[in-house]
């Protein structure tokens, strides 16, 4: 499917903000990958499209998870993780994305994962703190985003785990292997 087809698509299937909030994503991932010297046309192609199920129903996020060999354990952790496995599964088979490096970015885009690849690293980071956001310590991430693509994304996931610890929850084992990975590579 062509990029505008993709793109119309897309934001007919989320409220208004999300799809702001998914613009603000494709503009800081485009500007992330020339900054840290990944692929500007992948990074967008991976923003486009990285919450494109975040608003399907749940039980339907999980039906595409279980039916499809998708990763099983993720069912027995928090539902916002859910949205990013499904959206890699769609990209794929509904818009037909065939780079794997396009399909790992969305599918890891939120919990991470152990040895991100650049481009993993961009879209994670770009939905951190694309302009939209406003949390506590964004400004930290940003800054930080300035000159290390690693040191921002590590402040971004310690800010996810403090936050999931605050609130008593599981930290998929995913997210916690990004961020070790993450301080091996800043070694
Ligand atoms: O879809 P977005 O809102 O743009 O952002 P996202 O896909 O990064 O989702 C972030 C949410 O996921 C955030 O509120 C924390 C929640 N979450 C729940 N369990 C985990 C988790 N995030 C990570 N990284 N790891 C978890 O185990
Ligand atoms: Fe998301
Ligand atoms: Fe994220
Ligand atoms: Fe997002």
């Amino acid at each position: 499917m062509k990029r505008e087809e993709i793109v119309a698509s897309v934001k007919e299937q989320m409220p208004e903000r999300r799809w702001a909030h998914t613009l603000g994503v494709m503009e800081t991932s485009v500007l992330l990958a020339e900054r840290f010297g990944e692929d500007p046309v992948k990074a967008e192609l991976a923003a486009i499209l990285h919450d494109v199920c975040k608003y399907w129903r749940v039980d339907e996020q999980a039906a595409i998870i279980r039916d499809n060999g998708l990763p099983l354990d993720l069912l027995d952790y928090d539902k916002e993780l859910w949205h990013a496995h499904a959206g890699a599964w769609i990209a794929k088979t509904r818009y037909g994305v065939e780079d794997e490096e396009v399909l790992d970015a969305i599918r890891y885009h939120t919990s991470g994962r152990a040895q991100m690849t650049g481009l993993d690293k961009v879209v994670c980071l770009a939905d951190y703190m694309e302009p939209g956001r406003d949390f506590p310590h964004v400004h930290i991430i940003r800054q930080e985003a300035e000159h290390s693509l690693e040191k921002a994304l590590l402040a971004g996931f310690d800010g996810t785990i403090r936050f999931l610890l605050d609130k008593g929850k599981r930290i998929y084992p995913l997210t916690l292997e990004a961020r070790n990975g993450l301080i091996l590579e800043l070694d």
